[in-house]
Order: structure tokens, then sequence, then C-alpha cells
């Protein structure tokens, strides 16, 4: 019998700014890699500080669903995914502890930095020591890109994923001079499940503006 999918859930609409970027994205990215059947469910944007805290205690997305286990955190619901699949994440040992090794450095080494500077130039209040902060944390993952076409083992795995979706940010890519830092993204964006995510949650907010726009002229 099939698999039943597993639940992606993620907010009804957002402004055009974060789409494109909104962390479902990782977690549709890694099923399209891997094959994974999934189906995508939401939370109402108005009121999401608290109108989904039973699912997520922060009031954010995304949050995975996959029959009783629900989960919150973007990274431990990759995780989840990768123990589905070897695509995602190695099946021995020292492979799996490797990946999970750079999920967190993804998250807590790198996005630890580039969110709070992120916020920061939005609200055009540059702090010297945090833009300090993140040109050292880029230059150490430029000297490491210059070096390996995939950051565990040979191949394409959630380290990856990860990775490029944290670095992709568009002020971030702008921020300074870093070839092989580009060139990943730009290899990893390519990926055809990156582009099909991508574009299935750009159509999702576009379709959530027309159904906004028809509430409007009702
Ligand atoms: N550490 C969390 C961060 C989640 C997060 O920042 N989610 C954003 C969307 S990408 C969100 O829900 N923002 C709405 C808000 O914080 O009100 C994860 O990786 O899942």
């Amino acid at each position: 019998m099939p698999a039943d999918p597993v639940i992606i859930w993620t907010l009804d609409w957002v402004p055009d700014g974060p789409r494109g970027f909104v962390r479902d994205l990782r977690l549709r990215w890694a099923c399209e890699e891997a094959g994974i059947p999934y189906r995508i469910e939401t939370v109402p944007f108005e009121g999401r500080e608290t109108n989904h805290l039973d699912r997520q205690p922060f009031g954010q997305v995304p949050m995975l669903e996959d029959g009783a286990i629900r989960l919150f955190e973007s990274g431990a619901g990759l995780i989840h995914l990768g123990g589905k699949s070897d695509a995602l994440l190695p099946a021995n040992e020292k492979g799996r502890a490797e990946v999970i090794q750079w999920i967190f450095a993804g998250l807590n080494t790198l996005e630890m930095v580039t969110m709070p500077w992120v916020v920061l130039q939005w609200s055009k209040r540059g702090i010297p020591e945090i833009t300090g902060w993140l040109d050292n944390r880029l230059a150490q993952m430029e000297a490491i890109l210059s070096e390996c076409e995939w950051l565990c083992g040979n191949r394409f795995t959630l380290a990856d994923l990860v990775m490029a979706d944290v670095l992709r940010v568009d002020l971030v890519r702008k921020h300074g001079d870093r070839p092989a830092s580009e060139a990943y993204i730009e290899r990893m964006t390519a990926r055809p499940a990156f582009r099909k995510a991508y574009a299935d949650q750009l159509a999702h907010f576009a379709k959530a503006d027309e159904a906004r726009k028809e509430n409007d002229d009702d």
C-alpha cells in the first residue's frame, strides 16, 4: 500500500517579501529530492502569533506531520524526512552523523548570524560587530566551499539543502564577493527538486492572492 503523504504546514498567505523563502520550502525541497509524497496544509497568516500555538509554540511555520508524529522546527522536520531516504541522510552511522553536524552548522552557526544581520539591514541599523561576525562566518564557508562540491561525502545531502537555503538569502548574497559560495548556491538552486519546491511555494501564495481578491470584491 502506498505510504500516506506527510503533511507540510505553512501559512495560507504571506506578503511578497518572504515568498520563495518561507521555510516550508525546506521540507518541500527534501520531499521532492527523495520522492516522499506530501501535501500542504495551512494556518491563517492573520493571527499567526497565537492561532496555532498547539502545533508550533512560537507561532511560526513550518510544521511537519507524519501520522502521529507532529514536529515544528524545519531542522527537526528535515532530519525526520531524512530517516525515510538515503537520498537525504545516509543510512550509515558515520555519514548520518556528519550530515546532522552540518545541518546544525547551517542553522546554528550560519543562520544564527545571517538572520539578525538581515533584520538589522531591513531596519537600516547596521551594527559593526554583527557585520564582522557575519563576514567571518561567510569567509569561513567560502574557504570550505572552495575545496568541495558537496558538504558531506561526494553527493547531495540535507547538509547542502540547509546550507544553500541559508546562504541564498538575497541580502547575504549581495554582501561581499564569494565566488565559491555563489557557484554553490547556483548549483543547489538549479536542482529540479529545488525549482519545483520554489515554484510550488510561489504558486501557493499567488493562489492565496486570488482568493483574497475575490473576497475583497464580494
Ligand atoms: N527556527 C524556525 C524558524 C521558523 C521561522 O522563522 N518561520 C517564519 C517563516 S520562514 C515564520 O513563521 N514567521 C512568522 C512569524 O515569526 O511571525 C524553523 O527553522 O522552523
